[in-house]
């Protein structure tokens, strides 16, 4: 059938798509598909990184999800999660003890989460590891890329700020060491909360195997497909070869997936992968598939945990902190005030801006961060915020910064529908209201705003990355 191209209908988004996929290979943005291709196999060429109209939607200039004003201020849903945060400490009317109630209700995850990845030696896992860690081999806790391990054993290796997300490197069953008799009890299987399989081809009778022993146990097993770039190329390389690279995919996720159902592994789902470049493939989705698996606490740890790699990490670090703005605006809108210039009413302007700060620094786009990247770029750091327009840097600069940018947000006309809510604590905390309205549409500003920076700089560092691994190759 022919396929004709069409604009990705996602404003933010400038790719060409055949009108065969139901999703943008850029984006993930859901397109129109014709009726005789809807339900077809070459629909589901490429693998949406998210749900693709929530997608489309927030990422319309970066802050799309705070596209409708209902959405944006809702009295009632304002007014309901008042209530909820403030169940516990609605009998309590000292403001010391809401506060130190509502502190306890934002702290950091501490869970632990233990990864094992499986595979061969030579198929990719080192580089996977360091990839998923956000670094590049050589750097200090990165994995020895392209040697071949002498000692056959499990290794750890960790991410420097978050001790707690442990990614294993567990040699492949079947070696001298792994028999297969001895594997699920040599390699701690119990420790786990997932696995990951790396192949760099074919999948072979142990890894299916291991897939299956380890699926009857009920741990989830995800197949990761690595080097895909390299087999696209030699595919491509092949004239004889008539197939785009969409349709090439598509041949390689089938081909994994065939293998697999022929080994007896039922609904396999195999991510292709390039270990040198996290914004490829389906990378993305892989990792938003990892956080969004795992059960309500360990999946907002992994979300917290994990470096900023790709769009699906920032994503679910975005819905992380959106899920906390209530119980921070309640926070702030009880507290210590400051009056907003020509607003009217007074936040806890340091709550408000700490919690910004946290959003950068998950996000890698805080000062330090920023400070490593100017200096892979050969840029002063000033040059890289400017030209990049990162203006949360600037607004974080002092208090005074960041009430002059708040006092540009037209909160007085955000907020003029919602100040009707009645917060259910009694005393001098019923004036806030109007405070903790504000303190929402504060924060999902700055969350929008940082959330569009943190993927404009995601580019550029997995750009600089891949420059980098390519002059070390
Ligand atoms: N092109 C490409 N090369 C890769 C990829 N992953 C790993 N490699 C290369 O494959 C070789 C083996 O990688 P390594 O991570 O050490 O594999 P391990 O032995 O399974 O840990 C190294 O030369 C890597 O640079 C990938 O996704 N794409
Ligand atoms: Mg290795």
């Amino acid at each position: 059938m022919e396929m004709s191209k069409q604009k990705c209908p996602n404003p933010s988004c400038k790719s060409l798509m055949e009108n065969t996929f139901r999703f943008c290979g850029n984006c993930g943005t859901k397109i129109q598909c014709d009726s005789q291709d809807a339900g077809s196999s070459k629909a589901n060429y490429l693998r949406p990184n998210v749900d693709s109209e929530e997608h489309a939607r927030k990422t319309n200039n970066g802050e799309g999800y705070l596209n409708s004003a209902e959405e944006e201020l809702n009295p009632m849903e304002l007014q309901a999660m008042a209530n909820d945060v403030l169940a516990t400490a609605s009998e309590d009317a000292d403001i010391e003890k809401v506060r130190n109630t509502l502190e306890e209700n934002v702290i950091e995850p501490t869970v632990p989460l233990h990864i094992g990845i499986v595979g061969e030696s030579g198929t990719g896992k080192s580089s996977f590891i360091n990839a998923m860690l956000g670094l590049r081999s050589g750097d200090v806790g990165a994995a020895k890329v392209g040697l071949f391990e002498t000692t056959l054993k499990r290794t750890e290796y960790k991410h420097s700020g978050y001790p707690n997300l442990v990614f294993w490197d567990v040699p492949g069953v079947g070696t001298i060491n792994f028999p297969k008799e001895t594997y699920l009890d040599t390699i701690e299987f119990e420790v786990y909360d997932f696995f990951i399989l790396v192949t760099a081809s074919r999948f072979k009778e142990n890894d299916t195997w291991l897939a299956k022993q380890i699926i009857n146990r009920k741990k989830k097993f995800y197949f990761v497909r690595a080097k895909v770039d390299f087999d696209i190329q030699c595919e491509l390389n092949n004239s004889a070869n008539k197939d785009n690279v969409d349709e090439l995919l598509f041949k390689l996720r089938q081909d994994s997936e065939d293998q697999l159902k022929q080994s007896g592994v039922h609904k396999p789902d195999v991510f292709l992968v390039n270990n040198m470049n996290t914004q490829t493939y389906d990378f993305s989705a892989l990792t938003t598939k990892l956080i969004t698996d795992l059960p309500d606490l360990k999946k907002m740890a992994l979300a917290w945990y994990m470096p900023a790699i790709t769009l699906g990490v920032l994503e679910q670090k975005m819905l992380y902190f959106k899920k906390r703005i209530f119980k921070i605006a309640l926070k702030s809108a009880i507290g210590a005030a400051v009056p907003i210039p020509f607003v009217g009413l007074a936040v806890d302007i340091d709550i408000l801006m700490t919690e910004t700060q946290l959003y950068k620094a998950q996000f890698e786009t805080d000062d330090k961060s920023m400070e490593v990247l100017a200096g892979n770029l050969g840029k002063p750091l000033s040059d890289l915020i400017n030209i990049n327009e990162i203006d949360s840097s600037i607004n974080l600069k002092s208090a005074t910064n960041f009430l002059n940018f708040c006092a540009g947000m037209g909160i007085a006309t955000a907020i003029s529908n919602s100040t009707k809510i009645v917060l259910p604590v009694i005393g001098s905390i019923v004036s806030a209201p109007a405070a903790y309205c504000a303190s929402v549409y504060i924060q999902r500003r700055m969350l929008a705003l940082c959330y569009a920076e943190a993927q404009k700089v995601l580019k550029i560092r997995t750009d600089v990355s891949q420059k980098a691994m390519m002059d070390d190759s």
